[in-house]
């Protein structure tokens, strides 16, 4: 009896520390602090609307004739017209805002499963390195099932490197090592667009995030990577 509680209990602690390790998806905590927020203002907004609406109607004007009286509040009635809106609304932002530090504490620890990605950016283009030393510019290929962290840089002025689809959006300034991370689950192409405004040409300054299977980037990854090697031994062919 005693050992079946045991197993079950390590059991219990497997799945738990399991679950610990499961990588949470940033974004989707994102979405649900948003709709949290779209909920809070919709209430809030509906009864201050219907507190107001009940004013207009109780101290309408009955007849044309009709003088209104200036009615003064009690110092008491006074402060809590005024603390308790006040109280109401500061304890919503209050609990949205720890609500949004918790998240991004969370997200400021990317998981240590992950492919790191060096990117550059530069007016006007996105330059990525992957660890083998292949290059892409502008069209940033991932697998899918695993976290991408991106460190960046810049080459000139401040550009805002920003992914919509994974709600993420950093900057990425010369001089600074900055990251970002998002978790692309399944198959799909992402834009990706400045976000800083850089220059005239700023607008122009789009690429995209291909997420593929795993096994499909595992092939290109490769590929490209014996490309980069070939070419490598061309040059010093050539230079020799
Ligand atoms: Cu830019």
């Amino acid at each position: 009896m005693r050992k079946h509680l045991l197993a079950a209990c390590a059991a219990a602690a497997a799945t738990a520390s399991r679950a610990a390790e499961a990588i949470r998806d940033p974004a989707a905590g994102w979405d649900r602090l948003w709709h949290e927020v779209i909920i809070d203002i919709s209430i809030l907004g509906v009864a201050f609307a219907l507190i107001t609406a009940w004013f207009v109607l109780r101290y309408r004007r009955r007849n044309p004739n009709e003088v209104g009286r200036a009615e003064k509040l009690t110092a008491a009635a006074a402060v809590g017209w005024t603390v308790i809106p006040m109280f109401v609304f500061m304890a919503d932002d209050f609990f949205l805002a720890a609500n949004g530090w918790q998240l991004w504490n969370a997200y400021r620890q990317p998981p240590a499963e992950r492919i790191e990605i060096k990117l550059e950016s530069g007016m006007y283009s996105w330059d990525y390195t992957y660890p083998n030393g292949v290059k892409a510019q502008n069209v940033l290929k991932v697998p899918a099932g695993k976290p991408v962290l991106l460190r960046m840089t810049s080459r000139d002025t401040i550009h805002s490197h920003f992914i919509p689809d994974f709600r993420v959006k950093e900057d990425s300034m010369p001089g600074r090592v900055t990251f970002m991370w998002f978790y692309p689950q399944k198959p799909g192409e992402h834009i990706v667009t400045c976000a800083e405004y850089c220059g005239i040409m700023h607008s122009y300054m789009v690429g995209k995030v291909v997420v593929v299977p795993e096994a499909e980037f595992a092939a290109w990854y490769a590929q490209e990577e014996k490309k980069l090697a070939d070419g490598g031994r061309q040059t010093k062919k050539a230079g020799a």
